[in-house]
């Protein structure tokens, strides 16, 4: 056959196997002879049956996502599940690791599925501005029930086997050796003989829909798509699959597939998805990495206790010190108060929640850090604090340890050099809750070993993190670039706009919610600490924090807010407030247009990320992406500041920039050089980033 698709017999059963590596994405060298193999056994009369199973880690990941874009090969991954309908013996699809995407369509396609019991099933295509394009919208539904497929389609979150199991989408959960049991299930069906229905004639489970529930389902997942394409079209395809003939919802899938797959919004949330898998990759990637069996948290604050969680869920026995035993039983009690949530919620057992406990072991002595492989500083946010913690870690930590500090924007370099082994230190700044945010920037100070990134990079995606790996400077990528954004949401506020309006024009941006809202959720009162410390002024956010208004903690911010409510109230107090100082200030007011706001707090964000690439801060343009798409809530439909400069228009943007520094004369209207060359060039790497 070839390389990546091959043919056994075994006792009459012909055995497929796909190999692909990594993943056996449905590359166009697979689909050719994938499809010539399934013809040939289709009238092969030593084949009584066909296995279809894949070999390496997983089953099929899906369609080779680098393909799209790119003018389309045949056959398409619809012809082959086409030719395997006609097929009249019995046909099996037989997965572990991961069925994905197209990879679970080709199993659909076949008359039976079964599963190892650690294998996942899923239609993730969502997740990257898609919809299943391979008939999965339609034939899913008709196995488990249009609700089910709803959910697992818009959602795109995989489903154990187990689960599929119980909803009808495998037929057998197998442990042990996969494929002889595969082989033995499809001779038994081969011998059981009679007719083996194909899935279009599978009508039962969509002919029991009930139509008004599945719209009020599809209107409350469409009420969070937050004006994402997909997750709508992923719903309208499922409904035809429950009102139209077979091949009519096929058709109607196929329209919106091609819709999709040629928009920005796949084309952004494709560059992610990359982008993410680039930026997990450190400089030098033969470095071994060093072992880390151990853990140590300094710190069981809100921060060191969700780090220690993000550790324990990954498996991984934690000891967590704190200064005395008082402050280490307040931390213990809030990570079980975390986890008895997650219980309520059904997010968690409680065999997990009980195995997950397990692993801490609490502390006050540092000695006890001695024997873990890596160890997290998070204490309160002050040098000379920091530099005393890494001291006394220092004298304790065995040697080939690594050090990390969590903080979100003192200089590593001052803390590493504050050791005698600054090779062995860097930085892990973990986004607050620890335990759920996926960021994390890992920062390479000056003296930082390769293999100290490369270990903790890895060691990140082991427990569920997005790493992006940053340079020392003042807030690292993500707070550094937060500041830009937000440098003129004062001026805004004293020349006309009101706290509401620059929100909605965050979130008609597709911003889960804008700065003033996300202030009063954080509290105003860390900013305004912060500025303090560094001699800096807000004059109206200042006079907020002088009134005791923090936000949502004090019931008053930038809104009101009704006792145990986070909806926000506009309050005329707060723009009397405004006015008042804009008038201190001789500032006249006007109406600020939604574009002018975009202008100035989204156009200096993406210049500060240029000057951030200029200055090595970030290796790519794309890890400013991934940092702002997975830290900061930027519209994964627009694929983080920089791919968006692209599709908003690097010149226009110039242009923008240069008439606000006109105007204004702040720097932060200043073009960078490298954003100069982005809209010369039309490309990052173009312009040497
Ligand atoms: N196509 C091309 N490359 C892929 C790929 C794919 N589908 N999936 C993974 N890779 C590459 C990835 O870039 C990386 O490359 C390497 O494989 C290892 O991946 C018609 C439209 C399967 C759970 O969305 O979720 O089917 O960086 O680092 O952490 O309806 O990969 O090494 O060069 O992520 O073990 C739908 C995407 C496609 C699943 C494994 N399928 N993949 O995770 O490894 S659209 C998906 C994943 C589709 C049809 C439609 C994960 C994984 P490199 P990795 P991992």
């Amino acid at each position: 056959m070839s390389n990546s698709v091959n043919v056994a017999n075994e006792n009459g059963v012909a055995v497929v196997i796909i190999d692909n590596p990594p993943v056996n994405a449905l590359s166009f060298h697979v689909r050719e002879p994938l499809h010539a193999a399934l013809a040939a056994l289709r009238d092969d009369a030593t084949a009584r049956a066909i296995v279809i199973v894949c070999a390496g880690r997983t089953f099929v990941a899906g369609a080779d996502i680098t393909e799209f874009g790119k003018p389309v090969q045949q056959p398409e991954l619809r012809a082959i599940v086409a030719l395997l309908e006609t097929i009249a013996k019995p046909t099996v699809a037989a997965i572990h690791g991961t069925a994905l995407g197209g990879g679970l369509e080709l199993a659909l396609g076949c008359h039976f599925r079964v599963a190892d019991a650690g294998a996942k099933l899923g239609l993730p295509e969502v997740k990257l501005g898609l919809l299943p394009g391979g008939g999965g919208t339609v034939r899913l539904p008709r196995l488990v029930g249009a609700a089910k497929a709803l959910g697992m389609i818009v959602s795109g979150t995989p489903i154990s086997a187990g689960e599929a199991k119980a909803a009808g989408l495998v037929d057998a959960v197998f442990d042990g050796d996969l494929i002889a049991q595969a082989v033995r299930f499809a001779g038994e069906a081969a011998a059981k003989g009679g007719s083996l229905a194909p899935m279009r004639e599978r009508n039962d489970r969509v002919a029991e829909t009930d139509l008004a529930a599945f719209d009020r389902q599809a209107a409350e997942l469409a009420r969070k798509a937050r004006g994402l394409e997909a997750p709508l079209a992923c719903a309208e395809a499922v409904r035809n699959a429950i009102t139209l003939p077979f091949d009519e919802a096929l058709a109607a899938e196929r329209a919106l597939f091609v819709k999709l797959v040629a928009g920005d919004q796949s084309r952004a949330q494709r560059h992610l998805f990359f982008a993410e898998r680039e930026a997990a990759k450190i400089q030098g990637k033969d470095v071994t990495r060093r072992k880390i069996a151990r853990v140590g948290i300094i710190g069981a604050g809100t921060m060191g206790g969700g780090i220690a969680m993000a550790f324990a869920n990954g498996g991984f026995p934690v000891t967590l010190l704190e200064t005395g035993e008082e402050a280490l039983q307040r931390g213990f009690a809030l990570i079980e108060k975390n986890y008895a949530v997650s219980v309520g919620r059904g997010s968690l057992t409680e065999e997990a929640r009980q195995q997950r406990l397990g692993l801490f072991k609490g502390s006050t002595d540092y000695a006890d850090l001695a024997d873990c492989d890596l160890v997290i500083e998070a204490v309160f946010e002050d040098m000379a604090v920091k530099k005393v913690v890494f001291g006394k870690l220092d004298a304790v930590a065995r040697p080939g340890a690594i050090l990390a500090t969590n903080t979100s924007y003192l200089d590593v370099d001052e803390i590493a050099a504050s050791t005698s082994r600054p090779q062995d230190v860097l930085g892990m700044h973990f986004f607050s809750p620890a335990n759920v945010m996926k960021l994390l920037e890992i920062v390479r100070a000056d003296r930082t070993a390769p293999d100290a990134l490369a270990t903790v990079a890895e060691l990140a995606r082991r427990i569920g993190k997005v790493p992006v790996v940053v340079g020392v400077c003042h807030g690292f990528v993500g707070n550094r670039m937060l500041s830009a954004r937000g440098a003129e949401n004062e001026f805004l506020l004293l020349e006309g706009a009101t706290p509401g309006q620059v929100d909605k024009a965050f979130t008609d941006f597709g911003w889960p919610m804008g700065p003033f809202q996300m202030g009063d959720l954080a509290g105003l009162d860390i900013g305004w600490r912060n500025r303090k410390a560094r001699g800096l002024t807000a004059v109206v956010a200042d006079t907020l924090c002088e009134q005791g208004r923090f936000g949502q903690k004090t019931g008053q911010g930038w809104y009101r807010y009704e006792s145990g409510s986070r909806e926000p109230i506009a309050d005329p107090d707060v723009e009397a407030l405004i006015r008042a100082k804009a008038a201190e200030f001789g500032i006249a007011r006007r109406e600020i247009g939604a574009d002018e706001l975009i202008e100035r707090t989204l156009y200096p964000l993406v210049n500060e990320g240029a000057r951030i690439l200029e200055e090595g801060i970030a290796v790519r343009a794309s890890d400013i992406d991934v940092v702002w798409a997975n830290g900061y809530g930027f519209p994964i439909g627009k694929g983080g500041p920089m791919f968006w400069a692209g599709l908003e228009g690097a010149a226009k943007i110039v242009e923008r920039l240069e008439h606000w520094h006109r105007l204004t004369g702040r720097v932060i209207f200043e073009p960078a050089p490298m954003l100069r060359r982005f809209a010369e060039t039309g490309s990052w790497e173009g312009a040497g980033g």
